[in-house]
């Protein structure tokens, strides 16, 4: 029999199949905690430095107190990874408010459950895709407002983006664009979106209720740095369905182009030239060592 994965929680380890949490958990009663989803490319986990930062700061602000140092959190992630002998993953750190009773108060769950899942790396979309692009289209479903259950917070509480993904499942379409409360684009269920126009490049503002994604930083600085200007700016569905390349970003995603929405062509329907030239020099840099923490 082939040997199972090893799951990381509350600092043991166990096989895949006995690797279970407490129904009593306000993770799931409630959606109450907050999560990671972090990639290894060759033995090197991408902006893992980023990713914890990030964790700590979705912590922070539902008063999640995690039990570890970002510096053991690190350790926990890498020696994960060690166990399975991974080099190509996708790792989901989940922190949640932990076991408690069945009211909703955060108060009676005196500690939190951590656990980290390492699997090896699945292609999310075709390979084709990346060259042919993604359809999608806009969901009725408004994105969780930035004084609500915001997707700045990267919670357990994805059933906006759930709603947005059967949206899009019953449309017949790869994925769904999210809008928010005031009508501009936001972002996709699991994706930062950017829209090239006349050369220039244009992203929602973090402040649209946008998750700060990490691959968004990234792109936004190597596009500059390629030498296109950057602009973060609201983007109306109009801006969007006119422009001349829209694309997706993400972890899972890494940089993958939209030719459709709600069944207007983008652009030209093909591979965009701002868009290809970004996605080399992103595969380049998820390679480069010095972007990311070494697991061994
Ligand atoms: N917006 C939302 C709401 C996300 O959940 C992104 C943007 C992109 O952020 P990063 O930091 O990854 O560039 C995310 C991240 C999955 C999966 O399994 C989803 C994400 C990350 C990893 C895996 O669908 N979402």
């Amino acid at each position: 029999m082939e040997k199972e994965l090893l799951v990381y929680v509350d600092g043991q380890f166990y096989p895949k199949s006995e690797a279970n949490i407490s129904v009593y958990d306000h993770g799931l009663l409630y959606g109450d905690g907050v999560f990671e989803g972090i990639r290894a490319y060759n033995g090197i986990v991408f902006k893992l430095k980023e990713h914890i930062d990030r964790l700590y700061r979705s912590a922070h602000t539902i008063m999640l107190k995690i039990p570890m140092t970002k510096s053991e959190m690190t350790k926990a992630v890498l020696e994960t990874l060690k166990k399975n002998n991974l080099k190509d993953a996708y790792i989901r750190l989940v922190v949640t408010r932990g076991i408690g009773d069945l009211g909703l108060d955060p108060r009676k769950c005196p500690k939190p459950t951590i656990f980290i899942i390492t699997e090896p790396m699945l292609q999310l979309h075709s390979p084709e895709v990346k060259e042919k692009g993604i359809t999608t289209t806009i969901t009725w479903v408004k994105r969780d407002p930035v004084d609500a259950t915001t997707h700045e917070i990267k919670s357990l509480n994805y059933l906006n983006s759930i709603l947005g993904k059967i949206e899009a499942n019953n449309s017949g379409v790869d994925e769904a664009i999210c809008l928010n409360r005031a009508g501009f684009v936001c972002e996709g269920v699991g994706e930062n979106i950017f829209i090239v126009k006349e050369g220039k490049i244009f992203t929602p503002p973090i402040s649209s209720g946008a998750l700060d994604g990490i691959t968004r930083t990234v792109i936004m600085r190597l596009a500059e740095k390629l030498g296109y200007i950057v602009i973060e700016k609201n983007i109306t569905p109009n801006e969007l369905f006119n422009a001349d390349e829209v694309f997706f970003t993400g972890t899972a995603v890494e940089v993958t182009p939209i030719s459709e929405i709600n069944k207007r062509t983008v652009g030209n329907g093909k591979l965009g030239p701002v868009t290809k030239r970004i996605m080399q020099e992103f595969d380049k840099i998820t390679r480069d060592p010095k972007e990311g923490t070494p697991i061994s």
